[in-house]
């Protein structure tokens, strides 16, 4: 049998137009709309809240005090990291099928579930200047993609994210350090290191001079339950929230290629060379290592017939110079 992922059927499953996967290969950016219902933003909202307010305690973070000011509240957490793998519903929320039908049409069909990150941003902080996610989380061949999940209305007031459309066609700007690049070393011949990446310090992050080629700059704005999602090169920030009285929270998802080499776990130390038997598989298959869900959120992975070796179905040319299917 042909290796063919088949996702079980869904009635809501998600289906991605031939245009908008194109929108997304030219631009770097796809926003889907109303991608999450409204119960569902309403589940990671009030799990946000649990843990802004300490009724959910936080790993890693200074423990909840009732007595605390708002001020100190906030600068208690402003985003916190990887919440999946201790909080059923931060894996939840990585692994909602909708949001996996979008990143399996965009970079499947096999995906491998890698980070969340929950921000808050109450009003005065957040903010991340000019980067590009793959400098961060390095996959080889480079398949990383981020999902935005908006988990209330997001503009420019509360600090919206902004992207470079286009940008996305940049090399990745690699770090001083060579340990780490997307790129072979040595391949290019002027691939100037990244200085001050996501510094909000526009003179001293040295991406904000590759922005500067993308003079159509655009904010996107939001509502609850749209989904922004963005290619790893593609050049993209955001500014602090600027009101006085919202919150920007959005729970924001990083995935890639299942038969991408995962050398990256959030910092954390792991055996070998490649991480990914850290990171869930959450679409098709894979020839590498891989975790399942720790809290059993269903994922829905192909069953194939054992003993039938997936097999090509066309060849390009046949010998006799005619295109052909086979
Ligand atoms: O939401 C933000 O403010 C920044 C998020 C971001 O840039 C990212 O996840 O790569």
């Amino acid at each position: 049998m042909p290796y063919m992922p088949q996702v079980v059927a869904r009635p809501d499953r998600y289906r991605v137009h031939a245009d908008q996967y194109t929108h997304y290969q030219r631009e770097g950016y796809l926003v889907v709309p109303s991608l999450l219902d409204q119960a569902d933003v309403k589940k990671l909202h009030d799990w946000a809240d649990g843990l802004y307010e300490g009724q959910i305690p936080v790993a890693g973070h200074d423990a909840y005090d009732p007595e605390m000011s708002a001020a100190e509240k906030s600068a208690r957490v402003t985003r916190i990291h990887m919440l999946h793998r201790n909080q059923a519903v931060g894996e939840w929320g990585l692994l909602h099928p909708r949001v996996l039908d979008v990143v399996e049409a965009l970079i499947g069909p096999d995906v491998l579930a890698l980070q969340s990150m929950l921000f808050f941003n109450p009003p005065g902080l957040g903010g991340q200047g000019w980067h590009q996610d793959a400098y961060y989380i390095t996959t080889y061949p480079e398949t990383l993609i981020g999902a935005w999940i908006a988990l209330e209305d997001v503009d420019i007031e509360n600090g919206c994210l902004w992207v470079a459309p286009g940008s996305c066609n940049e090399p990745v700007y690699p770090d001083a350090d060579p340990v780490q690049s997307v790129h072979a070393t040595g391949a290019f011949d002027s691939l100037p290191p990244v200085l001050h990446a996501s510094s909000m310090d526009d003179e001293a992050n040295s991406l904000s001079k590759v922005a500067a080629r993308y003079p159509a700059i655009i904010p996107v704005p939001m509502k609850a339950g749209d989904v922004l999602f963005f290619e790893s090169h593609l050049l993209h920030r955001s500014y602090p929230n600027k009101t006085e009285d919202r919150f920007r929270r959005a729970y924001v998802c990083h995935y890639c290629n299942a038969r991408s080499w995962v050398p990256w776990n959030h910092g954390e130390a792991f055996e070998g060379d490649s991480a990914n038997y850290s990171h869930i598989l959450a679409r098709g298959q894979t020839h590498l290592p891989y975790a399942a869900p720790a809290f059993g959120t269903r994922v829905d992975l192909p069953v194939l017939e054992p003993g039938k070796p997936a097999a090509a179905k066309r060849m390009m040319a046949m010998p006799d110079g005619q295109m052909k299917g086979m």
